[in-house]
C-alpha cells in the first residue's frame, strides 16, 4: 500500500500509532497548516539529541561548554516573546458567564473564524512535530493524555523534559483512547525558498492562547515561550483540567507538592499555592536549616497539582508534570541548593546570560561566586559588564529567564513522585507576595475560612505577569490566570468539596495562609525565608498533631513566638511581631478591597464568602 500523501506531504504514521481520532486530526491539521513535513516524536534520547543538534544548527540553541554544563543548551528568545501573554489568553466557553469576569472571552464560533485564516498555511516551510504526552504517571487513573502539534522543535525538546513524552503514550491511548488536542504554531510561515531571518521565529504582532473548555481543545498562535507554547502546562494541566475537575469532582491547582519527614520517620504531604515567580520551586526543594537535624523535605511537584478525593476519605495529589520550568534569576546555592544541583547537566536555559567560558549566568549567582563576572553576553546578545550594568541598569538575564529540567535531576525528588495513586495531602498552604498587612502564617479555623483566605489572596505582581510590577492584584488561589471557568463557580467547587468529603467521613486537610514577604520600615524583607520557611512548616505540622496551642487572631490562628523552633536563627520577639502583627487600619483597607473583589465576582459568588467577610469585620471592629 502506498503511504497516504497530501500535496506531496507524507502523512503516514508509525505503525504503533493506532488511534483513529488522532490519525484523522493530524491529517486535518496538516491540511490546514500546510507544513513541509511531519515528524512523529517517539521521545527517544536519539531523537532529542537530533532535534537539539538541529536547533544548534538553526542558531536557536547554543551548546554550553560540556566541561561546565554537560548536555545543556541556551536559547535566547525574541525580545517580544518573553512571558505568558494574559491579555491574549482566551477561554471560549459557549456562554460568556462560564468564562467569568476574570477571563477574556470570545464566542467559540467567532474565535474559530478568527483563527481559521491565521492557521491556514501557518506552518509553511516548517516541520510539524506530533508530540504525544501524558500529564501524570503513564496509565495512572488520575492522568490525562495530550497531543501537541507544533512547528517548534524547541517546544518538542522542552516537552520531553516537562512531560512523559513519547511512544509509550500511544500504548495507553490505544485505538480509541481520549486525548486533549493541542495546536501550536509560532505563527511565522516561510515563503517558498525563504529562510528564517531570526533564531526565534514567532509572531511579534499577533498572539492567541485559546481554550475551548466544552470540546477540550487548545489553540496557541504566535508565541514560542513557556506556558504560551508548552501546552501541557498552564493550558492543559490548569485551564482545561480545572474544567474537567469541576465536571468530575476533583481539583486542578496551581500548587507545589512536597513531602516532609520528621526525625521519627513520620511523613506528611503539603500542597501549596503561590502566584507565578513567588518561590514555589524554592519551597518545594527546601533544605531544612540548623536546628532541624533529621528532618527531610522532598519534592513531588513544583507548580501544579491534580487532587482527587479517594474512597478512604483522603485527598490524593499527583504532579501532572515531569520537569521544572523555573525562574532562573535569584536562584543560587543559598536560596535553593537542590535546584542548583538539578541544573548541573541536561538543562535547557532560556534567556539567561552566556559566560566567556561557555556557561550560563543570571542575577543572583554573584552570591555564590562572591563577585560579578567581568564580562558576559546578555540575553539579547549584547556585551554586558558590571560597569555597563551600573550605568544602564541592564540585566544580564531577563527577569523571567527560565530553566527546563527533568524532575529526575532533582536530588530532593520524592520517591513517590511518580506514584500512580499520588500522595495523601495533610495541609494546603496559600500565600501571596505582600509587603504589608498579611501575617507570616495563620491557620484557618474552618474549611470555609480557608476558602475565604484563598479566594481573597492578593499578590504584588512580578515579571511573569503582564503589566506593571509591584501592584497588588487579587489572585484567588493563585489561579487568576489559570482557572478555565467562572471564578465564583470555582469557589463553589471548593466549598462543595468539604461536604462531599465529609459524607465519606474524613478529616479534611488543614488550610494555612502564609506571607514570606512582609517588609520593615527600611523597605527590607523581615523574614529570612527560603530554608527558614521550615520553621513555619514545622509549626503547621505541630498544629496537625495538636501540639501547638497557637493564638486566635481576627484572621485565623497564629503561632505564639515560643511555639516556633528558633535554633540557629537570631529572630527576636519584636521582629516576629513585625511579621505577624494585625494592623487595624491596614485591615480596614484590606477588607474594602475584598468587598471590591467580591463585587467584581458577584455572579454566582457563594453567599458564605460574604458571611465570612461580615464575621471578619466584626472581629476587626472588636480589636
Ligand atoms: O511560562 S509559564 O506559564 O510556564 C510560567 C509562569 O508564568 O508561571
Ligand atoms: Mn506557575
Amino acid at each position: 500500500m502506498n503511504a497516504p500523501t497530501m500535496q506531496g506531504l507524507n502523512l503516514s504514521a508509525p505503525a504503533y500509532v493506532k488511534n483513529a481520532r488522532l490519525l484523522a486530526w493530524v491529517a486535518d491539521m496538516a491540511a490546514l497548516c500546510k507544513p513541509d513535513s511531519i515528524v512523529w516524536c517517539d521521545g527517544s534520547q536519539e531523537e532529542y539529541d537530533r532535534l537539539c543538534a538541529q536547533l544548534v544548527e538553526a542558531g536557536t540553541f547554543k551548546k554550553l561548554n560540556p566541561a561546565k554544563r554537560p548536555g545543556s543548551f541556551l536559547a535566547w528568545s525574541d525580545p517580544s516573546d518573553v512571558a505568558r501573554v494574559e491579555d491574549r489568553t482566551y477561554i471560549c466557553s459557549a456562554k460568556k458567564e462560564d468564562a467569568g469576569p476574570t477571563n477574556n472571552w470570545m464566542d467559540p464560533a467567532q474565535m474559530r473564524a478568527t483563527l481559521q485564516p491565521l492557521f491556514d498555511g501557518c506552518m509553511k516551510g516548517r516541520t510539524m512535530y506530533v508530540v504525544p504526552f501524558s500529564m501524570g504517571p503513564l496509565g495512572s487513573h488520575i492522568a490525562h493524555i495530550g497531543v501537541e502539534l507544533t512547528d517548534s522543535a524547541y517546544v518538542a525538546v522542552n516537552q520531553r523534559l516537562m512531560t512523559r513524552m513519547g511512544k509509550a503514550v500511544y500504548d495507553v491511548l490505544g485505538v480509541d483512547g481520549e486525548f486533549v488536542p493541542c495546536m501550536h504554531t509560532v505563527g511565522a510561515p516561510l515563503a517558498e525558498g525563504e529562510k528564517d531571518q531570526t533564531s526565534w521565529p514567532c509572531n511579534p504582532k499577533t498572539k492567541y492562547i485559546v481554550h475551548y473548555p466544552e470540546t477540550r481543545e487548545i489553540w496557541s498562535y504566535g508565541s514560542g515561550y513557556g506556558g504560551n507554547a508548552l501546552l501541557g502546562k498552564k493550558c492543559l494541566a490548569l485551564r482545561i483540567a480545572s474544567t474537567m475537575g469541576r465536571d468530575q469532582g476533583w481539583l486542578a491547582e496551581h500548587m507545589l507538592i512536597l513531602g516532609v519527614t520528621n526525625p521519627q520517620g513520620k511523613k506528611y504531604h503539603v500542597a501549596a499555592a503561590f502566584p507565578s515567580a513567588c518561590g514555589k520551586t524554592n519551597f518545594s526543594m527546601l533544605v531544612p536549616p540548623a536546628g532541624f537535624d533529621g528532618w527531610k523535605v522532598t519534592t513531588i511537584g513544583d507548580d501544579i497539582a491534580w487532587i482527587k478525593p479517594h474512597a478512604d476519605g483522603k485527598m490524593y495529589a499527583i504532579n501532572p508534570e515531569a520537569g521544572y520550568f523555573g525562574v532562573a534569576p535569584g536562584t543560587n546555592t543559598l536560596t535553593n541548593p537542590n535546584c542548583m544541583a538539578s541544573l548541573d547537566k541536561d538543562v535547557i536555559f532560556t534567556n539567561v546570560a552566556l559566560t566567556d567560558d561557555g556557561d550560563v549566568w543570571w542575577e543572583g549567582m554573584e552570591k555564590d561566586q562572591g563577585k560579578l563576572p567581568a564580562h558576559l553576553i546578555d540575553w539579547q546578545g549584547k556585551d554586558w559588564t558590571p560597569e555597563i550594568a551600573k550605568q544602564t541598569g541592564a540585566k544580564a538575564a531577563h527577569p523571567n529567564a527560565r530553566f527546563t529540567v527533568a524532575a529526575t535531576n532533582n536530588p530532593a525528588l520524592d520517591p513517590q513522585w511518580d506514584d500512580a495513586n499520588g500522595v495523601a495531602i495533610d495541609a494546603f498552604i496559600f500565600g501571596g507576595r505582600r509587603s504589608t498587612t498579611v501575617p507570616l502564617v495563620t491557620e484557618a479555623r474552618t474549611w470555609m475560612e480557608g476558602v475565604y483566605m484563598a479566594a481573597t489572596m492578593g499578590s504584588e505582581t512580578t515579571a511573569a505577569a503582564f503589566g506593571a510590577q509591584g501592584v497588588v492584584r487579587r489572585d484567588p488561589f493563585a489561579m487568576l490566570p489559570f482557572c478555565g471557568y467562572n471564578m465564583s463557580d470555582y469557589f463553589q467547587h471548593w466549598l462543595d468539596m468539604e461536604h462531599k468529603l465529609e459524607e465519606s467521613g474524613h478529616t479534611l486537610p488543614k488550610i494555612f495562609c502564609v506571607n514570606w514577604f512582609r517588609k520593615g520600615e527600611d523597605g527590607k524583607f523581615v523574614w529570612p525565608g527560603y530554608g527558614d520557611n521550615m520553621r513555619v512548616l514545622k509549626w503547621m505540622l505541630d498544629r496537625i498533631e495538636g501540639q501547638a496551642a497557637g493564638q486566635e487572631t481576627m484572621f485565623g490562628v497564629a503561632p505564639q513566638y515560643g511555639e516556633i523552633n528558633w535554633t540557629g536563627l537570631d529572630f527576636s520577639a519584636e521582629q516576629f511581631a513585625t511579621v505577624t502583627s494585625i494592623d487595624k487600619a491596614a485591615w480596614t483597607e484590606e477588607l474594602k478591597l475584598h468587598a471590591d473583589h467580591f463585587e467584581q465576582l458577584a455572579y454566582h459568588l457563594p453567599k458564605e464568602l460574604l458571611d465570612t467577610k461580615a464575621a471578619l469585620e466584626q472581629r476587626l471592629a472588636a480589636l
